[in-house]
């Protein structure tokens, strides 16, 4: 009988108990037999899998190891879920896999998969194994059951050891077997002995020990670790196509479902000639997305959208190959899933295959791996796989399981641990002895130890920067370059006659391109630069809600579905998340997504899509993985006729500090299509994620200062101008008003043409002022703040978000940050929701109160 709190020690002795509490059975003939009478599974992949099995259970120990000394920095391990390696098993090692933070075995299959193998390919006698010569791998990665799942071959070698050879090597020290053990907490590891003569091939340069110490990379925080390179512990690797997922459970569901989503679109679509989105993957045709999560998981929003979206796609005849699996251990750190509960919902998830198994039993769990998975393969339909599993050593390091969990209950989780049940099969089978499994367990855990030992000596990142790098590099030179090229692929060019893309152009806008036209609207900018956007970008798609059949609740994306297609422009179910999702798949798959949420208030039910997940994403993979976007978000306030808060959102705090996230904001027609084309080449060039924020009340109007002035119309530029017109990322607009020379106004969105009307009626006073337009909220144009507000010593900040965690805010910051001495004053927003009616106006920045804040900023600067 065991404490009622699992240590490493207990987990180990259990372990080595049982084991030894195993009879050895007469050794079997074949190995790639079946394990068991009517199991897909062949001994020789048993035998593979309880490797990873064991790996993934070092891992876990010595991560407690290294936690002891502070040396280790992440204690949620996988033990109890290692039937996960059932799962990577059934899978190809090129099918994107988004993984649950229990996923070790999973790791280290895929890795071994994708080395090519490491598995005997001849048989093992049960009893004394002679390590067989060095290479004797599979070398053929097949990783379908016998008898074929898809017959498959896998990546040989694109997992090869990374950096200097194992220092392990194959142990080759004379020893008890057990002399290597567990990592026990505190214990220096120095002086043991090696252990036993190896008992299969050797580990040192195969794919699981690379797998080992890549996650070992991760434990420490090293800078080698080779998915987010010391910044998160993760499991994830771009040769594996394994992608980073946070630690925000269910967050990566959405973007799962994107994926399978791309990857049936990309079926079906062959891009046309044009430039190409880089960061893209190029996964086979017929891949499946995994993505795996805990019971706890199913309950939470992100994952229920992502459920439903699967099944709206399917039942919508849409084809999704996604394949989530639900690893059940039946706790959510101390709260229980009701008895029941997780396969009640997820057999009744409309549109998903339900299919179940006992995940602690290798080969059941493996059996309803590969038949989900040749399920989704070929149906191209989404699949939920149910795996019951146990947890053991509690939710993570710190983690007293005794406050909930009772002794009895711990007992019979132990008893069900998934090393030992594999153990049990591969003996049973005659496969091998329970003294060659305990050998080979130990011979794995020296691994663990010696390589943990190594990569305590590799560097950590060391500097902010180094840190920062990955985050949102910008190339703007290339940026430029992008838009330029994108006008010149559509230019006409006079001497030659029309090429065909310019041709192709001509057709789309039905021979009315928009240059030739009068001048535009902000909406109608916005629409022509989406038209030309979709000709030049040929990975380019829109979608989201309303924006198709209808062309946008403004008109914005008017006829858009007309010209290209529904496969490029389409409408979305309702949900913010699932619309965000499909954006972070389809743009990790190398298309350029274009969604658009209706509304900036609606935003904010889905916005750990873009803050956790899309900003996030190149931070977290050092780079290897990016999700190019462009967000469409029509938001702020002032719309006539339609108020409420709800569809008058002024609040941009919650963006403003995402981390690496660039926001556009056009007041101007001429502006919205320069900005939005640098956005969409800032995406496609350099994986940013760009929010495309469009003033609603700025859409269809005309005039600046009196009724049919026109002023707020702009011409459109012909494609050989695209390259003058470039505005980059972070540089304002500044127009002067009269002289310029008194009065600097910082403002964007609405604010510009309230600004620009009130500094026409200061120059009438005589005060000469400088509207400067922002355009870009992030990162904010700070030396054209600086030196605008230099020019005259006195500033007015009209910022129509809310006067806490407004722009404005930022924009005061960012002047003193630099050492402006001059004075400024503030006109914003009332915090606070808007009311609906004329009341609205009580709460926003008026024409009035920024003349006022003008009058009062000059008459204490003493300036008439
Ligand atoms: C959105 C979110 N809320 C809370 C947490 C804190 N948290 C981390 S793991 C966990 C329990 C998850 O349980 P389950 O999905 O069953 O997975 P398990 O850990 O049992 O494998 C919680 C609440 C989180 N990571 N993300």
């Amino acid at each position: 009988m065991l404490a009622d709190v699992t240590t490493p020690q207990d987990l180990d002795e259990r372990f080595r108990s049982a084991l030894g509490g195993l009879a050895a059975a007469p050794a079997r003939p074949d190995p790639d037999a079946p394990i068991t009478d009517g199991s897909a599974l062949s001994g020789t992949r048993a035998r593979e899998l309880f490797e990873a099995q064991v790996a993934s259970r070092h891992l876990d120990l010595a991560a407690r190891w290294l936690r002891s000394f502070g040396e280790g920095y992440y204690t949620i391990g996988s033990c109890g879920h290692e039937g996960n390696a059932a799962v990577a098993a059934a899978l190809r090692p090129t099918d994107p896999a988004l993984l649950h933070y229990r996923s070790g075995a999973f790791y280290c299959v895929r890795a071994v998969q994708a080395a090519g193998g490491t598995g005997p390919d001849t048989p093992v006698p049960a009893a004394a194994a002679p390590a067989p010569p060095a290479g004797t791998g599979t070398g053929t990665g097949e990783v379908g059951p016998a008898g074929g799942d898809d017959g498959h071959s896998g990546t040989p070698g694109r997992h090869a050891a990374a950096g200097p050879p194992d220092p392990a090597g194959a142990p080759d020290g004379a020893g008890p077997s057990d002399a290597a053990g567990p990592l026990p907490a505190g214990d220096d590891t120095a002086g043991d002995p090696p252990p036993a003569a190896p008992t299969g091939p050797p580990l040192a340069g195969t794919g699981l020990a690379t797998a080992i110490r890549d996650v070992l990379r991760g434990l420490v925080a090293s800078a080698r670790e080779p998915i987010a390179g010391g910044r998160h512990k993760v499991f994830g690797h771009p040769d594996l196509e394994i992608i980073p997922t946070t630690s925000t459970i269910a967050s990566h569901l959405p973007r799962a479902v994107g994926i399978g989503f791309a990857i049936e679109r990309g079926r079906r679509v062959r891009p046309g000639p044009g430039p190409a989105v880089p960061a893209g993957r190029d996964w086979p045709s017929d891949a499946v997305v995994v993505c795996s999560f805990g019971d706890a998981s199913i309950n939470h929003a992100a994952a229920t959208a992502a459920f439903n979206t699967a099944g709206w796609c399917d039942h919508s005849g849409l084809r999704l190959p996604v394949l989530f699996v639900c690893e059940d251990n039946g706790l959510g750190i101390s709260v229980r899933s009701p008895r029941g509960w997780v396969a009640q919902a997820l057999r009744a998830k409309p549109g998903l295959r339900y299919l179940a198994a006992d995940g602690t039993d290798l080969a059941a769990a493996y059996d309803a791996a590969a038949q989900a998975v040749q399920w989704v393969r070929q149906q191209r339909r989404p699949a939920i796989l149910h795996l019951e599993t146990v947890r053991l050593m509690g939710h993570a390091g710190a983690d007293a399981e005794v406050a909930y969990r009772a002794a009895a209950e711990l007992d019979r989780d132990l008893a069900r641990d998934p090393l030992v049940r594999t153990a049990e099969l591969i003996t049973s089978a005659g496969l091998a002895g329970p003294a060659e499994l305990l050998a080979r367990y130990d011979e794995i855990g020296w691994l663990v130890r010696t390589l943990a030992e190594d990569v305590l000596a590799e560097p950590k990142l060391t500097s902010a920067a180094q840190v920062v790098a990955p985050l949102a590099p910008r190339r703007p030179v290339r940026v430029a370059r992008a838009v330029a090229e994108a006008g010149a692929t559509v230019a006409p060019t006079p001497l030659a006659g029309l090429p065909p893309p310019a041709a192709n152009r001509a057709r789309v806008f039905a021979e009315r391109v928009p240059e030739q036209g009068g001048p535009l609207t902000l909406a109608q900018a916005v629409n022509a630069t989406l038209t030309d956007a979709l000709i030049t970008w040929p990975r380019a798609v829109v979608f989201g809600q309303d924006v198709a059949v209808k062309g946008g609740v403004y008109g914005v994306t008017k006829g858009l579905r007309e010209r290209f297609g529904a496969s490029r422009v389409f409408d979305t179910l309702l949900d913010e998340t699932s619309i965000l999702g499909l954006g972070l798949g389809v743009g990790l798959a190398g298309m350029l997504p274009v969604p658009e949420i209706q509304y900036l208030a609606y935003l904010h039910n889905a916005e750990d899509q873009l803050r956790g997940e899309a900003a996030s994403l190149s931070f977290f993979s050092a780079g290897a993985y990016r999700n190019p976007m462009v967000l469409r978000l029509p938001g702020l306030a002032y719309q006539e006729g339609f108020g409420g808060h709800f569809h008058n959102d002024n609040a941009l705090g919650v963006l403003r500090d995402i981390p690496g996230l660039v926001i556009a904001c056009p007041a101007r027609p001429d502006d919205a299509a320069a900005l939005l084309r640098t956005c969409l080449a800032s995406a496609a060039v350099d994986g940013s994620v760009c929010v495309f924020l469009e003033p609603i009340a700025l859409y269809h109007t005309r005039d600046l200062h009196e009724p049919g002035d026109g002023g707020w119309l702009a011409g459109y530029p012909a494609p050989t101008q695209w390259a003058a017109a470039h505005v980059p990322v972070g540089r304002a607009r500044v127009d002067l008003v009269g002289s310029g020379a008194d009065l600097t106004v910082l403002t964007f969105g609405n604010g510009v043409r309230m600004s620009l009307r009130v500094a026409r009626r200061l120059a009438r006073e005589g005060v000469g002022t400088r509207v400067v337009d922002l355009r870009w909220l992030a990162p904010l144009p700070v030396a054209d703040i600086v030196r605008e507000a230099s020019a005259t010593g006195r500033v007015l900040i009209v910022d129509e978000t809310r006067r806490s965690g407004g722009v404005g805010e930022g924009v005061l910051a960012a002047l003193v940050d630099a050492g402006y001495v001059g004075v400024a004053r503030r006109v914003a927003s009332v915090d606070s929701y808007l009311p609906i009616g004329p009341a609205a106006t009580l709460m926003l920045v008026s024409e009035d109160s920024i003349h006022q804040g003008a009058r009062s900023l000059l008459a204490g600067a003493g300036t008439t």
